[in-house]
């Protein structure tokens, strides 16, 4: 998948203000501060699309961004565009960056607002298609994140994992991480979701990304 353009469309304190139609949408999730908004850039290439901080609580919103897509073969080289869908018409899909959970700053009354629009939007927004679940690939599992996991197997939402800021550790300490992060999964689900090893800084992770958003759309 090559994303030939990506715009900001609308952010919504709602699903049901969320933009209509059928396009189909990927959406972002994760603690605060986990690096979703600068993934969002990473892969469209569009270094401010999405609003990023070094301080934790910067989305508060549904944030949708409308890309349009190419698809692309195995050895890159360039094919049609993907089937039309909606009245966007060809290639078109949604980006969507999600608020994070658990930033503790945050009163009560706004976590309990955020973690109320989050749980809606993914129980009630059908064309979404695949939840992003990012996780920092530096920190041991986290309570937060695995009780999260486990909502997600329990309402059956389709889910991946993304490990992110992999630039900031050393390949065996990366992979150290990984294979423990993947063993303590293992000990809830019977087979493992799809998991992805990503930095916004190098770009690692973009092509295996975005193949597998093409994969999900071609059905
Ligand atoms: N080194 C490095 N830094 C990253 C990476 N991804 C994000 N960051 C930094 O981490 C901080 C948070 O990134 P954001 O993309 O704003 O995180 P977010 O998950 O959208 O945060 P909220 O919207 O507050 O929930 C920023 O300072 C980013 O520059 C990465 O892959 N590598
Ligand atoms: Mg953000």
């Amino acid at each position: 998948m090559l994303i030939k353009s990506a715009e900001y469309v609308i952010s919504s304190a709602r699903v049901d203000q969320c933009p209509q139609g059928d396009l189909p949408e990927f959406a972002f999730i994760g603690r605060s501060n986990v690096g979703k908004s600068s993934l969002i850039n990473m892969l469209t290439g569009r270094a401010g699309l999405a609003k990023t901080s070094a301080t934790p609580g910067k989305t508060i919103l549904i944030n949708h961004f409308l890309v349009n897509g190419q698809r692309t073969t195995d050895n890159g080289q360039q094919t049609k565009s993907l089937p039309p869908r909606g009245e966007v018409g060809r290639g078109a899909w949604y980006l969507v960056d999600l608020p994070g959970y658990g930033y503790a700053k945050r009163g009560q009354k706004q976590r309990d607002e955020l973690q109320r629009m989050i749980t809606s939007y993914i129980l009630r927004r059908e064309q979404m298609m695949n939840l992003f679940l990012l996780i920092d690939a530096r920190h041991e599992p986290q309570r937060i994140d695995l009780e999260f996991i486990e909502w997600l197997g329990e309402n059956g939402i389709p889910f991946s994992i993304v490990f992110t800021k992999a630039d900031k550790l050393s390949k065996s300490k990366l992979s150290a991480n990984i294979k423990h992060y993947l063993n303590e999964l293992s000990k809830q689900w019977e087979e493992l979701p799809p998991h992805f090893i990503t930095s916004s800084e190098t770009k690692q992770g973009k092509e295996e990304l975005l193949s597998y958003i093409e994969t999900i759309i071609q059905g």
